[in-house]
């Protein structure tokens, strides 16, 4: 049994005006081919199908042509479960029809316990055989499992949602085992396992509802490998190193496109207690994300100067090196920008200064002293200097009332303020 294991395609994703759908049509014409070539038997989806609960009617017609297409590769059966950016009720919506196409769907936890067993699906080979069982688990929101995070501490809330994951994943094996005895198990999951470094979830914070991640050991050791989403960065978890995270397969800012995107194309070994073996595919690159650094008109000639080896133009992370940024800077990027074909411009992700000089420096005389000796309005005189803004006085005032310092006098901060508190100031 050969798996394809990919999740956090995120269709639908923007960055600023710049849409990732032709990101995802490359990725997703090269994933057919390889589905392909390598004979898969089963690809698995593993959350985050789309980048948003409501998506657009574009990234849905990428979905379904992409499902679509997939018969035609030979694979066997498409497992889709649903992450936390998916509504999971949405996903389900068409899971009968998809099911008939041998698309089985999992797009949130069943309510009700008595329905779990929809999760466990029989994997057919190539050749129409079962030759392994998953169990299909969606994100799951502490909340489903009856962990209920307002009325207990922390730690006894982990332990809670702990030991009903860690249910939920030998319940399921149970029931892979009885109906299918002598069958390899994988699963799936869309949650942090392990501990995930900061920098693996750049895009978001990534947890399980209230609480960070959970050990590697709520996942039944009877299951052979399981297919992880959630993280965007590709990576074996606990010491077996039988779940992987797959990855994104498209980088959506610069820390992603830092690392290289993949697959994982999983051998199941066809003894049940054996191992999986795992080989990474790298997804080839379909655009740059270049950061760009420079003054002012240095950075308009770089805009200019742009060359790519990449089928589609590059996304630009812009840093304008100056002390005062031109005011009509963005015009000039645009139009510089515009020097290129529309149908082949670089997109603009980001455009931002970056001081020359630090305005506040440790010769700041507030900087030198302990954070307890200080005034709260001397930490936020050295913010605005820290923020270059001289002509502080309003500010000062408005801060002052607003921290409670001194009563409200000045009439022409009543508005601001009642704002600020939603209310009559
Ligand atoms: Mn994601």
């Amino acid at each position: 049994m050969r798996l394809l294991h990919t999740s956090d395609w995120h269709l639908g994703i923007q960055n600023r005006t710049t849409s990732r759908d032709a990101d995802h049509a490359i990725f997703l014409t090269w994933l057919l081919a390889e589905l392909e070539t390598q004979q898969i038997d089963t690809l698995v989806v593993a959350g985050d199908i789309f980048d948003s609960k409501q998506p657009s009617a574009q990234a849905l017609g990428r979905y379904y042509s992409f499902l679509g297409r997939v018969r035609d590769t030979g694979v066997a059966q498409v497992i889709v479960v649903g992450g936390n950016h998916d509504s999971g009720a949405r996903l389900d919506a068409p899971a009968e029809m998809l099911g008939a196409m041998r698309v089985h769907v999992v797009g949130g936890l069943p309510t009700s316990e008595a329905a779990w067993e929809r999760c466990v699906v029989p994997l057919y080979n190539r050749d129409g055989a079962i030759g392994a069982v998953a169990l299909a688990v969606p994100y799951v929101h502490e909340f489903r499992l009856g962990v209920r995070t307002t009325d207990t501490d922390y730690a006894a809330m982990r332990a809670a949602f702990e030991q009903r994951f860690g249910r939920l994943y030998s319940h399921l094996t149970d029931i892979a085992r009885a109906a299918h005895p002598g069958l390899p198990v994988i699963a799936t999951g869309h949650l942090t396992l392990g501990t995930a470094k900061r920098e693996d979830y750049p895009y978001e914070i990534h947890q399980v509802g209230a609480i960070d991640g959970l050990p590697a050991s709520v996942l039944d050791s009877r299951i052979q490998y399981t297919a992880l989403g959630h993280i965007h960065r590709s990576y074996p978890v606990g010491p077996q190193r039988r779940a992987w995270y797959s990855g994104s397969p498209v980088a959506f800012d610069l820390a992603e496109s830092q690392t290289p995107r993949k697959v994982l194309l999983v051998t199941l070994a066809a003894d049940p207690d054996g191992r999986a073996e795992v080989v990474p595919l790298v997804v080839p690159a379909a655009r740059g994300l270049v950061a760009l650094s420079a003054e002012p008109d240095a950075l308009l000639a770089e805009i200019r100067a742009l060359t790519w080896t990449e089928p589609l133009p590059p996304l630009l992370y812009c840093r304008v090196v100056t002390d005062a940024m031109p005011t009509d800077m963005g015009v000039r990027v645009h139009e510089a920008l515009a020097t290129f074909v529309a149908s082949n411009r670089p997109g603009l992700a980001e455009l931002r200064p970056e001081r020359v000089t630090a305005l506040v420096t440790l010769e700041d005389e507030a900087m030198q002293r302990p954070l307890e000796e200080l005034e709260p309005a001397e930490v936020f005189a050295t913010l605005c200097r820290g923020r270059g803004l001289v002509d502080t006085d309003a500010l000062m005032r408005a801060f002052a009332s607003v921290a409670g310092l001194v009563d409200v006098e000045d009439a022409e901060l009543e508005p601001l303020l009642a704002q600020i508190v939603g209310g009559e100031a």
